[in-house]
């Protein structure tokens, strides 16, 4: 039999499709990647899952009573229709919407990293397609990003999406001696990246630099932040207390003289005022590693000599995304740059402040020289918009004001909510308090391949396909290649492309030319190839035209030359090339910040206690801190349902770690069900006991699919171990109202009852109707 051979992309790495009668019988890891992500293994096994969605949906409930607010979705059955009816009836659903209470009322902000594709990309369909509508309440900044977004572009004037060009690896293994890591370069993050990666290749780079001889300090609860290949003096701090570690180190510096003042005064605002809080000028606390030792754990000793090691060294400080997903999230990468900037190595190779080395696959890589074929989403007109994580307060507080980044902003009323390409049920907080807001809409529509928690949450849902069931464009802004991904299998079942599905709605609205401008799939695919080569070419870089690249597979891009080390052209002339500042400098403290006058985000990095750490008076009830981080095992929730993510579950549950001495005086055993709980919510896991955590401290990745026991009750007991069910739902801070999930305090308990099934992977409840009533669009 023969075997057809398909390139094609994931988020997790670039690899070939072997497909035989249309069936896919294996998958093999790219043939350009060093280190292949094992996420690859999830892939097989989920294309045709029973958790896949078969054809158009439409909750039961919706269909006999109408759009309306309800505490019914994600208990209702749903009534399976045709693709007629579904496109028939939310085409009159989108109308009356439109029509009674204007674009405004729709929410697209349709969080979610989707699967890679540049025409496919899913968040790009929605809103394009709602742009032809007349617009949608948008959302700013991201779930990875929310803090440092917003911090960052203050401080040193990096653009919001972090994107401008940070150390190579190759500088920091040429010149990089010490490696202080706040929250590791876990390879697990590593192997992922939004668009797609065709070559892992951090591991690879961990190793040449250890090789060299550079040494890594690691300021984590958790011990395989950074592989344990590398020589690591692993701290294991109080989780969401490294701002004042920090302190203890500026302390040091200060105090010993050991600090760069000619670097602060040529390059910096602010230092001296910074300087009068560390020193306790004002608030008679002095900084010191004591003071900080008192907070997170870490000998005072420990502070004072890594504080001299690395003003002696060509010291990088990397500051992982995790660290900002906590309350005052905005602190640790302010503080990681005046660090930084005390010890005066900003813009020299290998030295100063790194952000997310090991967050994500490519930072560290040199861009491509150029940009990349991009689907136009058009003009939204309108204006409101909401910071991504705070749909929770919008829909159960419209009307009402809040404050982000200088800005009072008023939540809007919204009626209709529309997903492609996310599940909140994976990345938002409070799953309860999710659940309450999202009965308040009217109608809620989904789109995705699988009945993740939010589909079985909306009222139309409709199949999408998955990537290797389309033809598309893989790459990202960080990646060497294009990869041309070729359909391997047909649509499972009734599934369709979103494209599709948003063609026949803009027809039977009356804009279906404004969407497709009459382009089939692959007519776009040329369309968006061609326009992207036409400036490639005027720019005079030679690059085949579409028919050669799409028999290719892989086409090589130019790459930006190396260039010099980040800041370099900044520290040669800081007033012909000022920072993207209002001062032009590094501002260690922000006049503009001050200004706003928020009290949870001063003018210059401070400690601020969280509202939920080992410190807390909270502490008494819940004594144990939760990590609830990215999964090891998947991508955020995407195939959960695969081997790989299957495999390292524990009786089922998604598995929790837990210090030997914490599951010790619980009487837990390693492969018990345990219940985690605080006054939030509660979920099952099962334990793995295990010294790579602190004493203190348990880690619950996200990312198992939100299974309650009582699907009527939004404060149900999630059966399976989503950690979401326990985070808190608040804003960073008002200045940027980031995603605080990271971080919350719980207690454990062995489950002593016989333990529930999961039931997340079936098919929600549905029944057959003859005849579903259709009210067409005018
Ligand atoms: P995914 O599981 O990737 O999670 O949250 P995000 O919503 O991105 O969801 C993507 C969905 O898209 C999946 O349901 C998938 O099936 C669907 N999908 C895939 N391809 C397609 C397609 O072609 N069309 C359609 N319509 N759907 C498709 C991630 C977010 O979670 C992120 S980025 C971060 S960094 C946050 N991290 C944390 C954290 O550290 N801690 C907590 N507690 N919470 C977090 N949430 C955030």
């Amino acid at each position: 039999m023969p075997t057809d051979i398909r390139s094609h992309m994931s988020h997790w790495g670039a690899f070939d499709a072997e497909v035989q009668r249309d069936q896919l019988i294996g998958v093999r890891p790219g043939r350009l990647d060093p280190d292949p992500s094992p996420l690859l293994q999830n892939i097989p096994g989920s294309l045709h899952h029973r958790a896949r969605v078969k054809q158009p949906m439409v909750r039961a409930g919706w269909l006999d009573r109408g759009p309306g607010p309800t505490t019914q979705r994600g208990s209702d059955p749903f009534v399976p229709v045709s693709w007629t009816t579904a496109t028939a009836v939310l085409a009159a659903e989108l109308q009356r919407v439109v029509g009674v209470h204007g674009s405004g009322a729709i929410y697209g902000g349709s969080y979610g990293w989707a699967s890679p594709g540049r025409f496919h990309h899913a968040q790009s369909q929605v809103h394009r397609f709602l742009n032809c509508l007349g617009g949608y309440v948008r959302s700013v900044n991201t779930y990875s990003l929310g803090a440092s977004g917003v911090i960052l572009p203050h401080v040193i004037g990096l653009a919001r999406d972090l994107s401008d060009p940070t150390t190579t690896w190759p500088m920091i293994v040429e010149h990089t001696e010490l490696v202080v890591c706040f929250g590791g370069i876990p390879l697990k993050n590593a192997a992922v990246n939004a668009g797609g990666i065709t070559r892992h290749e951090v591991r690879r780079y961990l190793e040449s630099a250890a090789a060299r001889g550079t040494k890594f300090v690691l300021f984590s609860p958790v011990r395989d932040d950074l592989p344990d290949f590398l020589d690591v003096a692993w701290h294991p701090i109080v989780p969401g207390t490294d701002v004042a570690l920090m302190l203890g180190l500026a302390y040091t510096l200060i105090t010993e003289d050991r600090y760069d003042r000619p670097f602060l005064d040529r390059y910096c605002i602010g230092f001296d005022r910074f300087a009068r809080y560390v020193l306790g000028h004002d608030d008679g606390m002095p900084k010191s590693p004591e003071w900080a030792a008192a907070i997170t754990e870490v000998p005072a000793t420990a502070i004072r000599s890594l504080a001299r090691r690395m003003a002696a060294n060509r010291t990088l400080i990397n500051v992982s995304w995790s660290l900002q997903r906590a309350d005052h999230g905005e602190q640790p990468p302010w503080m990681g740059v005046t660090l930084a900037a005390m010890l005066g190595q900003i813009g020299l190779p290998g030295g100063g402040f790194a952000y997310g080395y090991g967050s994500t696959a490519t930072i560290g890589r040199t861009p491509s020289a150029f940009g990349l074929p991009t689907l136009p989403q058009g003009t939204n007109p309108i204006q409101a918009f909401i910071p991504v994580a705070r749909i929770v307060d919008m829909l159960l507080h419209p009307g009402e004001r809040f404050d982000y980044d200088g800005q009072r902003l008023t939540y809007p009323e919204i009626r209709l909510v529309y997903w492609c390409g996310g599940n909140p049920f994976h990345h938002h907080q409070d799953l309860g308090r999710l659940r309450r807001a999202l009965a308040r809409v009217d109608t809620i529509v989904v789109h995705d391949p699988f009945w993740t928690p939010m589909a079985r949450h909306a009222d139309i849902v409709l199949p999408s396909t998955v990537t290797l069931e389309r033809n598309d464009i893989g790459c990202s802004p960080l990646d060497p290649y294009l990869v041309a991904m070729h359909q391997a299998i047909a649509p499972y079942e009734a599934a369709r492309n979103d494209y599709d599905v948003f063609a026949d709605l803009a027809s039977a609205l009356g804009v279906g030319d404004a969407f497709t401008e009459g382009r089939s799939e692959l007519a776009w695919l040329e369309f968006l190839y061609e326009g992207w080569r036409s400036q490639m070419m005027k720019a005079g870089t030679t690059i085949p035209g579409f028919a050669e690249f799409w028999g290719m597979d892989y086409l090589k891009l130019p790459q930006a030359t190396e260039g010099t080390a980040p800041f370099s052209r900044f520290r040669a002339d800081p007033a012909g090339s000022p920072l993207k500042t209002p001062s032009g400098r590094i501002e260690i403290f922000s006049e503009r910040i001050a200004a706003f006058d928020y009290d949870d985000c001063p003018g210059h990095p401070t400690w601020l206690e969280p509202a939920e750490w080992l410190g807390s008076p909270l502490a008494q009830q819940y004594p144990l801190h939760l990590i609830a981080n990215n999964p090891r095992t998947r991508l955020h929730s995407q195939l959960d349902i695969g081997a790989y993510s299957q495999a390292a579950k524990v009786q089922g549950r998604e598995p929790i770690r837990i210090h030997p001495t914490d599951a010790r005086a619980r009487g837990i055993a390693d492969g018990d069900v345990v219940r985690v709980f605080n006054d939030r919510g509660n979920c099952l896991a099962g334990a793995v006991v295990s010294e790579v955590v602190r004493p203190g401290v348990v880690q619950l990745s996200t990312g198992a699919w939100y299974d309650p026991l009582d699907a009527t009750d939004p404060n149900a007991m999630c059966v399976h171990g989503n950690p979401n069910v326990l985070t808190r739902d608040a804003g960073t801070s008002r200045l940027a109202q980031g995603c605080s999930g990271q971080h919350a305090l719980v207690e454990i308990r062995r489950w002593e009852h016989p333990v529930p099934p999961i039931t997340v992977y079936d098919p929600p409840p549905s029944e057959a109707r003859q005849h579903v009533p259709v009210q067409r669009p005018r």
